[in-house]
């Protein structure tokens, strides 16, 4: 069982603003004490570059940063040089996006869908324009899901890369991953999973999921901004070239050619993010110590209660009832998202209003724009009930005019 009352006093922010109803996770979580006692520690006893000095404060920082590594491989069932550090899941899927640059053919096809966040399309638009590839859309079922059928029937002997969202930031659904990986390999092509938005709700073993890469972030579970992670199969990170180039990639320099190191350090050029590195292992302690299990119940039950108390809210539409990360995306008939997260503002009740940077599920939809309240463990019933309250009062109050 999770205990609340714990689980609060573990994120520093509700003692400073003990009245914060945070329901914005999905953008970033809020952050561990110990998270950040954890980076604070670096820079007060450590503060040195990685994988360089030969003195011992630089052997400590490399302990700790590599530590790290190992950490981050074993929450996801990976070996550790399949583990690279990057900034985040934006840099994550550029850096493959780029990669692949030099190996897609005009006519290549590669699969992706309406409901990617834009750092899972952009990269492979820009890709495809650079090299003659084609973008191909899973077309979404009635719901806006992602299934097995409808990739089934884009899936071909052009198919090259399929780029797909985990579990969409805007929607919440869960992709059927495992079923469209074993049917992509079926066709010997390469799976990128974005699992920013699973990463901190569901368990990820990249055996079991079997999918080439995957990108996730350490700011959306509890981790430090400017970390992220990239797995890579090893076999594939030694084929691809590195995306960007500099100190402590390099193998062998001279004047014409260089050589590079094996992965992961041919891809974490320059100085990495050593702190964010250590604080992101320390936040997946923190989820290893809760269990994904346990939170996954605590959440979704939020989730269902508010749900049921939403859905009663005349003029309220929810476009996903069903969704399996607990995300409610809605809108008020007649009021404009951004005005409803303005006022509910004033009670401090944080939800994000507008595309989500996932402009193609808001064309799917057919609106402008939408609300979205996402919850994490530190999230109670006290928190949904002045977030619906919050809501009343702001459409009785546009409702006046
Ligand atoms: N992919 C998904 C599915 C995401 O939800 C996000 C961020 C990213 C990629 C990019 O992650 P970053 O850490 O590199 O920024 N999603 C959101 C969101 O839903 N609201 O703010 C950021």
């Amino acid at each position: 069982m999770i205990d609340l009352d714990r689980i609060r006093k573990d994120f520093p922010i509700y003692s400073k603003q003990p009245q914060l109803v945070y329901l914005d996770s999905a953008a970033s979580s809020l952050k561990l004490k110990s998270v950040i006692d954890q980076v604070d520690s670096y820079y007060l006893t450590l503060g040195v570059n990685v994988h360089r000095g030969a003195y011992d404060l630089a052997y400590e920082a490399t302990r700790l940063y590599e530590e790290a590594r190992v950490t981050v491989a074993e929450f996801i069932n990976a070996k550790n040089e399949e583990i690279v550090f990057t900034r985040g899941t934006t840099s994550s899927l550029n850096m493959i996006a780029g990669s692949y640059r030099d190996i897609l053919k005009p006519g290549d096809e590669i699969i992706t869908s309406e409901l990617e966040h834009h750092s899972s399309l952009l990269p492979w638009m820009v890709t495809a324009k650079h090299t003659g590839a084609k973008l191909v859309y899973i077309p979404l079922n009635k719901e806006g899901r992602i299934t097995v059928e409808a990739f089934q029937s884009v899936l071909s002997d052009k198919t090259k890369i399929v780029a797909i969202t985990h579990v969409s930031n805007a929607m919440g659904f869960l992709t059927p991953i495992l079923e469209i990986t074993k049917l992509a390999h079926q066709k010997q092509a390469v799976v990128i999973l974005d699992a920013a938005q699973s990463a901190p709700h569901i368990e990820l073993d990249v055996q079991k999921l079997d999918v080439d890469f995957m990108a996730f972030s350490g700011h959306k579970m509890f981790g430090p901004s400017g970390v992220g992670v990239l797995f890579g199969k090893k076999e594939l990170l030694n084929l691809i070239e590195p995306f960007e180039y500099g100190g402590e990639m390099a193998d062998e320099v001279s004047k014409d050619i260089a050589t590079w190191k094996d992965a992961p350090l041919k891809f974490e050029a320059g100085t990495p993010v050593i702190s964010g590195a250590i604080g992101l292992a320390e936040a997946i302690r923190y989820i290893k110590s809760l269990g994904l299990n346990e939170m996954h119940e605590h959440t979704h039950a939020l989730q269902k209660y508010t749900l049921e108390k939403l859905s009663q809210i005349k003029g309220v539409t929810i476009y996903n009832s069903s969704s399996e990360n607990p995300v409610i995306t809605f809108n008020i008939e007649g009021i404009h998202p951004h005005d409803i997260a303005t006022m509910l503002d004033q009670d401090a009740v944080c939800v994000r209003a507008g595309h989500h940077c996932a402009q193609l599920v808001n064309k799917f939809l057919d609106v402008n724009s939408t609300l979205r309240a996402s919850f994490h463990i530190y999230n109670n019933y006290a928190d949904c009930d002045t977030f619906v309250e919050s809501i009343i009062k702001a459409k009785n109050f546009f409702e006046g005019f």
